[in-house]
């Protein structure tokens, strides 16, 4: 019985270090996570029209390599997007909306692309 004691005794210690150690490294982990992933966010002003612009828009532009997050304004026709920037920088991102058929900031839509968009969203 004292044997079987001092294990439960033994096994309370080692759970009691084992619940604290880890958090310690937990803790350490997720900070690093959080340091690694800095996003950053540019807002483009583009030429969507109408809401299919921005469910493709959406859509496509989170299929690019180190795009995190997108959303379009429509009334005000900006597209924020926040991305990793050890993957992609802002010219990428310009570039994948222009290749969409979409003008971004300085890049003129592709015009194959903007050729192939349905009429509603094409500029009036
Ligand atoms: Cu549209």
């Amino acid at each position: 019985m004292k044997i079987l004691l001092k294990y439960i005794l033994q096994l309370l210690i080692f759970m009691g270090f084992a619940s604290i150690a880890p958090l310690g490294v937990i803790t350490k982990a997720v900070t690093k996570t959080i340091e690694q992933t800095k996003r950053l966010t540019i807002a483009v002003r583009s030429s969507v029209q109408c809401k299919m612009c921005v469910q493709t828009i959406e859509k496509r532009l989170l299929e690019e390599a180190g795009v995190e997050k997108v959303s379009v304004d429509l009334k005000k026709r900006i597209i924020r997007v926040e991305y990793d920037p050890e993957q992609t920088d802002s010219e990428k991102i310009k570039l994948a909306i222009a290749r969409l058929g979409y003008d971004a900031d300085d890049f003129p839509a592709n015009i194959q692309a903007y050729n192939a968009l349905p009429f509603c969203c094409k500029k009036p």
